[in-house]
């Protein structure tokens, strides 16, 4: 059975208190704010990661999943300093080791995450939604790291892989990889190779392990096929889905907007049958919502009340699927 989870900011907030009345008992967190019980330690250090996880807790969630990254920029660069950044992520998989977080969200986007040029496209009854339009960015310079091309940024995550992968699977937590957002390259210069099911097997098979893994991001991988609940049945028949995004688009990777979860390209009844005939018994969480009415977006993506109908229309799937 799937598990519903939401995006949910480190100390208890209103959010918190409305994601509990919706139903939710998992979390998917960042990474602890700084915070002056901290000390020394930074926020991928034992002790601040065991107090958020005990937060958590003590709003009636159970931490699954970290989505937030320590710098890493360097190590997708392969420059001086990648060393140290992946000992950085060694130290982080250990402690959610010990603490029992079992499920590590990364990207390989290098220099930008991801990337819009609209953040209040107007959708539905005037409520707003993010969009992206090639167009209107094909013409931007380069970076300030300048160009780097895709065949690098492969050859520096086998590297990265090489070292991390073995500390996952001593501490049994899974490297969940999320596409980039949009899967398209280069833009302004910089290779992105997350961007195909084809690039995700080959991801896969650089470096085998039980801990080498995807975030099954919808939005995206939607915009690499026209049958989306296959390639869950391709990835899920080998294990390899850690972690889902639920969330649609309408276009194509070189234009296209963020929809209401009802009214998007994707068949998402289809796409749920599918996570029940692989037995995904993973975390899904609501991804980007649009913003309604009475919510601020100044998080574009992430308004509260958006989360609300999502998370409404996610359940009716499941009971739809799995049954009460
Ligand atoms: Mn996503």
């Amino acid at each position: 059975m799937i598990k519903i989870a939401e995006f949910l900011g480190p100390t208890p907030s209103p959010l918190w208190r409305l994601a509990k009345q919706a139903g939710i008992d998992w979390a998917v967190g960042g990474l602890p704010f700084n915070d002056p019980h901290n000390g020394a330690d930074a926020p991928w250090d034992y002790e601040p990661l065991r107090r958020m996880k005990q937060g958590y807790e003590s709003g009636g969630f159970q931490l699954a999943v970290i989505e937030a990254r320590p710098p890493l920029n360097r190590a997708k660069r392969g420059l001086p300093g990648r060393d140290e950044e992946i000992a950085t992520v060694c130290t982080l998989i250990e402690n959610m080791g010990r603490l029992g977080i079992p499920v590590w969200c990364y990207e390989w986007m290098t220099d930008f995450n991801w990337l819009r040029t609209d953040t209040a496209r107007p959708s539905r009854g005037g409520s707003v939604v993010t969009s992206f339009d090639y167009a209107l960015v094909k013409n931007s310079p380069p970076t300030e790291l300048g160009p780097i091309s895709e065949d690098d940024l492969w050859r520096n995550l086998d590297y990265f892989l090489r070292r991390v992968l073995p500390v996952a699977e001593q501490w049994n937590v899974k490297l969940a990889m999320h596409p980039d957002d949009p899967p398209l390259s280069p833009i302004r210069g910089v290779g992105r190779i997350m961007r195909s099911v084809e690039n995700f097997q080959r991801l896969l098979d650089l470096v085998p392990s039980p801990a080498n893994g995807l975030t099954l991001c919808q939005g995206n991988f939607t915009l690499m096929t026209s049958d989306l609940p296959e390639v869950i049945r391709h990835f899920g028949r080998q294990g390899k889905i850690f972690f889902v995004h639920f969330r649609d688009v309408r276009g194509t990777p070189e234009k296209f907007e963020e929809t209401w979860h009802d009214a998007g390209q994707t068949d998402m009844l289809a796409c749920m049958q599918a996570y029940r005939d692989i037995g995904f018994d993973g975390v899904l969480r609501p991804d980007h919502v649009p913003t309604v009415e009475g919510d601020s977006n100044e998080n574009a993506g992430y308004s509260s009340f958006g989360r609300l109908y999502a998370i409404g229309y996610i359940r009716g799937l499941q009971q739809a699927v799995y049954g009460r």
